[in-house]
């Protein structure tokens, strides 16, 4: 990983701002009881802006187990994905046009480091990478 670690938190609460999903990110929708992805209630969907070439926020504190949208959005301009790895997960977005977003679902039950990179071109080792650190 990237030794620039920042001090960057993801505040709970967020979700409340995400009507409109750009990309087809799959089936999310908000209602008074939280949000659904892929017939899932999740926890938190956590917004990671994707540019050339990094991710903010380099780090993503998660305090409970369970269910996680991640919603990438592309803020570059050429396209990016959005992967995830670490503790037996390994998933990732399609290609997200500049502009889009694509939501992706994760079930986090094991407390550890994990890899957040963009999976397209060498990106990664360009900067597109975070650390989603679970207590
Ligand atoms: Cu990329």
């Amino acid at each position: 990983l990237t030794g620039r670690i920042g001090t960057l938190v993801v505040v709970v609460g967020s979700t409340l701002a995400l009507a409109g999903c750009g990309g087809g990110g799959g089936g999310k929708t908000t209602s008074g009881q939280g949000t659904v992805i892929q017939n899932t209630h999740v926890l938190r969907v956590i917004d990671v802006h994707e540019t050339e070439y990094s991710l903010e926020p380099k780090l993503i504190h998660i305090q409970r187990f369970g269910y996680y949208g991640l919603k990438a959005i592309n803020d570059g301009k050429i396209p990016h994905a959005l992967a995830l790895q670490g503790h037996g997960l390994r998933q990732r977005t399609g290609a997200i046009a500049p502009g889009q977003s694509r939501t992706m679902l994760v079930f986090f039950r094991k407390a550890g480091n994990y890899l957040l990179y963009c999976p397209l071109d060498g990106h990664a080792r360009k900067g597109m990478k975070a650390t989603v650190r679970v207590h």
